[in-house]
């Protein structure tokens, strides 16, 4: 952990700023980066945004999206090297590791601006300058909150940059379920409810703005697709590209699927599963003591927090989830044990 005081001091001329956060920037993501972004703006600093790709559309009404850059390696990759390279400070939001943005983060890593990271996932690389990493905080977007207020400008969050804050909270805990939802997170939105947020638009726009296809693309995957295995109290959802595209799927579409399968009772491990093409990407779920992030980490090359993690698989969909079968015996003890893996109540 860095002290605020260092940021200060690098603050306290206006900068060239660039802020990046994590590929297919979620809510938190995003919502981290514009509040930020917006605090700076107000302090006199030049500031830049770039995302590593796309984001859904349910974000765009965050302000400051429209300055976004969204990076592409074969439209604006020498724009956007420039950006990284004048940059005197590089804010790095809500990911850990470098690689997990691609060729940005190699210009990143070589840049001569100051590097600072913000970011409350586990085991953080060690490539910043300035590390406010903290992997007990429910969102990247808590911990804005507290550097702004850290630095004595609380009274900058105004409801623009505060909505872009709470958009990150309320996703990130799953709409204030999690246990990650503390005392502390509870206190700073009653400070951005001051700041003049009005958390049911923030509410709607992200989570009632979907595509007719969408909603029929949910109903397929939980009728046909979901598949629930009681002896290891996992639920699992495999797609493919094919349905992918049936249903024109977007970016964004599939988010939030993982936390149906973990819905049903007595279900403590869930996973979507989804053929990307280049890979399959995963998202894994759990309830109680069993971690997503070791799951992921020992067999995924992914990683996250204990209860919600992603990982990658360069084999086909179908040998991905072969393999994710052929683990649940050596974890059966420890899902069958959690505390939460009670049997369905017989009727
Ligand atoms: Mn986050």
């Amino acid at each position: 952990m860095s002290t605020i005081s260092e940021l200060q001091e690098l603050l306290s001329q206006p900068r060239q700023v660039f802020i990046t956060t994590h590929h297919k920037p979620d809510a938190d993501a995003l919502g981290s980066s514009l509040g930020l972004a917006g605090y700076l703006r107000k302090k006199g600093h030049t500031v830049t945004v770039v995302t590593p790709s796309d984001y859904p559309d349910f974000l765009a009404w965050m302000p400051g999206n429209n300055e976004v850059v969204v990076y592409d390696s074969r439209q604006n990759d020498a724009q956007v090297q420039e950006i990284i390279g004048t940059a005197e400070v590089l804010f790095c939001l809500d990911f850990s590791c470098l690689n997990r943005i691609n060729e940005m983060g190699e210009y990143i890593r070589h840049a001569p601006g100051t590097k600072v990271l913000i970011d409350h996932h586990q085991e953080p690389e060690q490539f910043a300058d300035l590390d406010f990493s903290n992997s007990s905080a429910a969102a990247t977007a808590e911990l804005v909150f507290e550097v702004i207020r850290d630095l004595g400008d609380q009274d900058l969050i105004d409801a623009g940059i505060g909505e872009c804050l709470y958009a990150g909270i309320m996703t990130d805990t799953g709409s204030f379920r999690h246990p990650s939802t503390s005392r502390n997170v509870h206190l700073i939105i009653a400070e951005l409810l001051n700041a003049g947020i009005n958390l049911s638009d923030v509410h709607r726009r992200i989570y009632d703005s979907h595509s007719e296809m969408r909603l029929r693309f949910l109903g397929f995957v939980l009728k046909d697709k979901l598949r629930v295995l009681r002896e290891y109290n996992t639920a699992y959802i495999a797609i493919t590209q094919q349905e992918l595209k049936e249903y024109d799927s977007k970016t964004g579409d599939t988010e939030g699927l993982v936390n149906f399968a973990l819905s049903i009772e007595g279900i403590v491990f869930a996973a979507v599963l989804i053929d990307r093409g280049q890979a399959v990407k995963i998202s894994f779920r759990s309830v109680g003591d069993f971690s997503v992030s070791s799951f992921s980490r020992d067999h995924f090359q992914g990683g996250g927090h204990h209860n919600a993690s992603g990982g990658i698989s360069y084999t086909s969909l179908d040998s991905t989830v072969q393999r994710f079968l052929d683990l649940l015996p050596q974890y059966q003890s420890q899902l069958v044990t959690a505390p939460l893996a009670v049997a369905p109540p017989t009727v």
